[in-house]
């Protein structure tokens, strides 16, 4: 598989999948979440909806991960997945993996070859972003998958820089 890294918008990104940063509700936020709704349009919500309907009345729980269609947007699929919120006290860094195995197993499932990222977690939760790049890189790295392309799709200079900085230490 290869990782590539580039800073940009997750919305522009012709993949086949988008991971989208969501919050338990699927309800959309702000963030990345704000912009794949605002660019996709309101299929992704309509399914969204549907999801909470059928498969979960209480919300998709932290570190899983489900796919609706993308709308509008260059991919063809959008896989929300939940974040953890970053505490000092506990360390949360299963579930930020956790968040990166199940989007590449639902992109497996769907046939995805080619998968973009946001820095999950980074934002509103607060994830300090060289431990989440770290975690993301390592994660992503020894997953079993067929997907081909894992794109990280950083929003800032400083995003790309850590994210770099991550994947030169990894070796
Ligand atoms: N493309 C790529 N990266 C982006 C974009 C974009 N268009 N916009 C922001 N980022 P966040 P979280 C970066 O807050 O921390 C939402 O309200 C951003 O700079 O989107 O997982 C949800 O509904 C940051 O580095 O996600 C949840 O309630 C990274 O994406 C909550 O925020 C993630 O920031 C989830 O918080």
């Amino acid at each position: 598989m290869e990782i590539t890294l580039i800073q940009g918008d997750i919305t522009e990104q012709a993949v086949d999948a988008v991971v989208n940063a969501a919050n338990s509700s699927l309800m959309g936020g702000g963030g990345v979440d704000g912009a794949i709704h605002r660019r996709g349009g309101p299929a992704i919500l309509e399914e969204c909806r549907a999801l909470r309907a059928s498969r979960y009345a209480d919300g998709l729980p932290t570190g899983q991960a489900v796919a609706t269609t993308a709308g509008r947007l260059p991919a063809r699929w959008v896989v929300h997945t939940v974040g953890p919120v970053y505490a000092r006290s506990e360390d949360r860094s299963p579930l930020l993996a956790s968040c990166h195995v199940e989007s590449l197993k639902v992109a497996d499932t769907l046939g995805a070859a080619t998968v973009a990222f946001p820095a999950i977690s980074t934002g509103v939760y607060g994830w300090p972003m060289d431990d989440a790049a770290r975690i993301a890189l390592t994660t992503v790295r020894q997953a079993s998958t067929s997907v081909t392309e894992v794109r990280f799709v950083l929003y800032d200079a400083e995003a790309y820089a850590a994210f770099t900085r991550a994947r030169d230490a990894l070796g």
